[in-house]
């Protein structure tokens, strides 16, 4: 049963709406907003779940005429102009302004949760089927790959396509000019260092992208018998280390605009440029993606002279954190496996292996969104909490 409503008054000579709750507690709601937020059929498209009042009929000054409480469910408001508003309990509830609701509904829409790891990292592992066909275990899969960053699953069949079914059933997958999905294996004239047998070292994919890939994937279809091997590190645990042991460092990589380039012919031909911070941080300095891949950082760098020593200095900082024993994670993919991960916080990298005249080793990789990722994840949390 949902808490009722045991009082409404209006407060500040009508500028804020006070709602006591059945259990004592209270919940303060400024006119402006609750005006804004009209639910009626003129002020509220219910089969777009979205705002028809316009702004520009909308009187930031208002202040409410009248307000009632007609039963323990609802509240009602009728404006200066006769309008007339209700608001369910329920609805009120979850849109309180004290901090810890706000904390509340933040969480539930974002789960900004991050659990850290290190080398000890117990890589969360699923069956590639279970994902497929059951809405929990797909459920349970997006909320690791949320939280922990990465999640491996396993038993999918070891030919290509496994990921456009993966990318079908959270929406779909981030195209690129690599490819709708892309094959990594040794290439001639390799339009990517990921194209050849050498080693890839930590890097994020894609930070010549304005918008980098969210998600990755990547299918083992093959694996080579010698080398070959996966490293992944906690981009954003590492930052955290970063910014206590060396806080200019951090200031640096979270402030200098890298120059990064890819020039060249796959899915089309293409030339792209894009400026990026190797951390980009929010308004409290907490590091919300990484863009670093040493192999697309661009020969141009436009940044003043005297300011380029510094920077290396702290990237080198950074990478040898990044490579520390203590961080990294490795695993060798076996053909089956699927590895999932954050490409905004997990960088990633492989070893050399040896090359030759066959293909010994072969991933089919491709990208998501985290927009696409996170709706799914919602949209599986309503039908898997509402069943039970
Ligand atoms: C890549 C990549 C990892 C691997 O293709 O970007 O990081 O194991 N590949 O080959
Ligand atoms: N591949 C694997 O940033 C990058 O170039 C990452 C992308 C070629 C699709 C590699
Ligand atoms: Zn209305
Ligand atoms: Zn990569």
């Amino acid at each position: 049963m949902t808490l009722g409503i045991q009082k409404v008054e209006a407060l500040d000579a009508g500028q804020f709406v006070r709602v006591q709750w059945e259990d004592g507690s209270e919940s303060c709601y400024p006119c402006v907003w609750l005006r804004d937020n009209c639910q009626c059929p003129h002020c509220f498209l219910h089969s777009a779940k979205a705002r028809r009042l316009l702004l520009e009929d909308l009187d930031v000054n208002i202040v409410v005429k009248e307000v009632t409480r007609p039963d323990r469910k609802k509240i009602s408001i009728t404006w200066p102009d006769e309008h007339a508003s209700e608001y369910e309990a329920e609805w009120l509830k979850k849109r309180c302004f004290s901090e810890e609701a706000r904390a509340e509904m933040r969480e539930d829409l974002f789960l900004p949760e991050h659990h850290y790891w290190d080398l000890n990292l117990q890589l969360p592992k699923i069956p590639f089927e279970e994902i497929m066909y059951n809405d929990e275990s797909a459920y349970k899969w997006l909320c690791a790959l949320k939280k922990v960053g990465i999640v491996l699953l396993t038993g999918a069949a070891t030919r290509q396509g496994e990921l456009v079914k993966l990318g079908h059933r959270i929406g779909f997958l981030r195209l690129t000019f690599y490819g709708p999905t892309w094959q990594v294996q040794d290439k001639t004239d390799a339009n990517n260092v990921a194209y050849t047998t050498g080693k890839l070292c930590f890097h994020t994919d894609y930070p010549v992208l304005q918008h980098p890939p969210g998600v990755q994937f990547l299918h083992c279809i093959k694996q080579t018998d010698s080398g070959g091997e996966s490293e992944v590190v906690d981009g954003f645990h590492v930052c955290n280390k970063l910014k206590k042991q060396n806080p200019q460092a951090y200031q640096i990589l979270s402030s200098t605009a890298v120059d990064y380039t890819d020039v060249g012919v796959d899915y089309c031909d293409f030339a792209v440029q894009c400026k990026q911070r190797i951390i980009d941080v929010d308004s409290r300095g907490q590091a919300i993606r990484i863009n670093y891949n040493n192999a697309t950082r661009d020969t141009v760098f436009d940044i003043p002279a005297e300011k380029v020593r510094p920077f290396y200095a702290a990237l080198k900082e950074f990478d040898d954190l990044l490579n520390s024993a203590e961080h990294k994670f490795t695993y060798k993919l076996k053909p089956g496996d699927i590895l999932t991960f954050d490409n905004w916080r997990v960088l990633h990298g492989r070893q050399s292996y040896p090359s030759g005249p066959e293909v010994t080793r072969h991933l089919e990789g491709a990208y998501a969104d985290w927009d696409v990722v996170m709706s799914r994840l919602r949209l599986l949390r309503e039908r898997v909490l509402n069943r039970q």
